[in-house]
C-alpha cells in the first residue's frame, strides 16, 4: 500500500504559523519554513489542495517581465522551479522549451524591445526575434501565411515553459508534511482575531487556533480574508478562463502568446492544447466557463494555427485572479497588524511565482527581516506612490 503524500491531523489549539490557502503559495511557504526550522505550522484549505488558482492556471513559467523588480523576482522563481524535481524528489515535468510573445504591430514591437532590454539588464535570457527566425523555431506557426494580424516580431525567452501544476502542489505538500507541517483540508477560516494591533487567533469551521503569525496565501478571496484581520486591500477579483483540447500528435513544444489577440497556447506532454485568454471584463467569483470565451479563444488561436480548425475542445474552466492597481503582488506583513502576512494580489501571475514567494516569505517570517527581492512589493507602496507597473507583461488584457 503506497503511503499517503501527506497525513491527516487533529487541529491543534495553537500553531506558530497558520497559513491560509492550500495552493502553491501556501504550501511553498510552509515547506520553506520547515527548512528554516519552523515546524509548528498549519496550512488551512477550505476545499482541497489545489482547488483554487494552483489547479486552474495554464501552467506557464517565465520571468520575462517588464520592471527590474518584477523580472528579478520571477527569475528567482524560475531558478527554484528548475531545482524543484530534485529538491522535492517528485517529477514536476518542467519543460523549458521557450516562451514566445508575439507582436503584430509597431507599438507591440517597441514594447517587446523594451522588455528584452530590461530582461537582459537583470540577466534574464530574452531577445527580440523576427519572422524568419520565429518560423524556424516554431515551424507550425502561421508566420508567412495569410493573416489579419501578421506576426512582426517575438520576444523569445528560452527559459520559459510549462510545468505540471498539480505535481507542484502535491510535491510541496509532501515536502511540507515531511518537514512537520500539518495540512488541514476542508478547513474554512471564518474569522481572524486581532488584539492591540497583533493577530492572535484564527477561527475555523473546526474550531479556533491560537496563532503566532497568520499568512494570507489565498487567491480569489484574498481581500475577504484580509478584511477579517482589518486589512483592506486594493484588489478586484476577476475570473480568468481557459480550456483544453483533445490530444494531438506533438507539434508544439514552445509556449506561444499574443497580447494583441489575447491568446496563449501550449501543448502538454499528453498532447492536449491548453489555451487561455484575457480576464473576464467584470468582477465576479464565478468559476464557470462561457461560450463567449470559447468563441474568442478559438478564433484567435486559428489566426496563429489555422490547421487546428476541427480540433475538439474537451473541457473548460475558470480561476479567480486578484488584480492590484499595478498588476504586481502584495507580499509581506500588513503595516498595521503585526503577525498578519500576505502573499496575495497575484492577478494572472500567481502560479509561476509560488516558489519565490514561498521561499522569500518564509525567510521574512523566520528572520523578521524583509529580503531585498520582497522590498518593492509591500502593501505600503500604494500609499507611498511606489508602484511596480507590470501592466502588459502578459497576453491577458492588461
Ligand atoms: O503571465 O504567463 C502569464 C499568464 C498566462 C496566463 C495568464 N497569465
Amino acid at each position: 500500500m503506497p503511503s499517503p503524500m501527506w497525513r491527516q491531523h487533529e487541529l491543534k489549539e495553537s500553531y506558530d504559523v497558520v497559513v491560509i490557502g492550500g495552493g502553491v503559495h501556501g504550501l511553498a511557504t510552509a515547506y520553506y519554513l520547515t527548512k528554516l526550522g519552523v515546524r509548528n505550522i498549519a496550512v488551512l484549505e477550505a476545499k482541497y489542495l489545489g482547488f483554487g488558482g494552483s489547479g486552474r492556471n495554464t501552467a506557464i513559467v517565465r520571468s520575462n517581465y517588464r520592471t527590474p523588480e518584477g523580472i528579478a523576482f520571477y527569475d528567482h522563481s524560475v531558478k527554484l522551479y528548475e531545482q524543484l524535481a530534485a529538491e522535492l524528489e517528485f517529477n514536476v515535468m518542467f519543460s523549458q522549451h521557450g516562451h514566445f510573445t508575439l507582436a503584430h504591430n509597431e507599438r507591440g514591437v517597441t514594447g517587446l524591445i523594451e522588455r528584452a532590454n530590461n530582461n537582459r539588464m537583470v540577466g534574464v535570457n530574452s531577445r527580440v526575434i523576427y519572422p524568419a527566425e520565429i518560423q524556424k523555431l516554431v515551424p507550425h506557426l502561421n508566420v508567412f501565411g495569410h493573416s489579419r494580424f501578421p506576426i512582426m516580431a517575438a520576444l523569445y525567452h528560452p527559459p520559459g515553459g510549462i510545468i505540471r501544476h498539480d505535481a507542484v502542489v502535491w510535491a510541496y505538500a509532501r515536502g511540507a508534511d515531511r518537514g512537520g507541517a500539518h495540512i488541514h483540508q476542508q478547513t474554512e477560516v471564518t474569522a481572524i482575531d486581532v488584539h492591540q494591533g497583533k493577530v492572535t487567533s484564527v477561527r475555523t469551521n473546526r474550531g479556533t487556533i491560537r496563532a503566532g503569525a497568520v499568512v494570507n496565501a489565498t487567491a480569489g478571496y484574498a481581500s475577504t480574508i484580509s478584511k477579517m484581520a482589518g486589512v483592506p486591500l486594493p484588489i478586484e477579483s476577476h475570473p480568468l478562463q481557459a480550456c483544453v483540447t483533445e490530444p494531438l500528435k506533438p507539434f508544439l513544444d514552445a509556449v506561444i502568446v499574443s497580447s494583441t489577440l489575447h491568446v496563449y497556447v501550449s501543448q502538454t506532454d499528453r498532447g492536449e492544447l491548453v489555451l487561455g485568454a484575457e480576464v473576464d471584463d467584470h468582477q465576479s467569483y464565478s468559476i464557470k466557463g462561457s461560450l463567449a470565451f470559447l468563441e474568442g479563444a478559438a478564433t484567435h488561436l486559428l489566426e496563429l494555427f489555422p490547421f487546428l480548425a476541427n480540433v475538439k475542445v474537451l473541457r473548460q474552466w475558470a480561476g479567480l485572479c486578484d488584480m492590484t492597481p499595478d498588476y504586481s503582488p502584495i507580499i509581506g506583513e500588513a503595516p498595521d497588524v503585526k503577525g498578519f502576512l500576505m502573499t496575495v494580489g497575484w492577478g494572472t501571475y500567481g502560479f509561476k511565482a509560488g516558489p519565490a514567494s514561498g521561499h522569500l516569505l518564509a525567510e521574512r517570517i523566520a528572520s523578521g527581516k524583509t529580503p531585498k527581492l520582497l522590498e518593492p512589493f509591500g502593501l505600503e507602496r500604494f500609499a507611498n506612490d511606489c508602484l511596480v507597473g507590470e501592466k502588459a507583461a502578459a497576453s491577458v488584457s492588461h
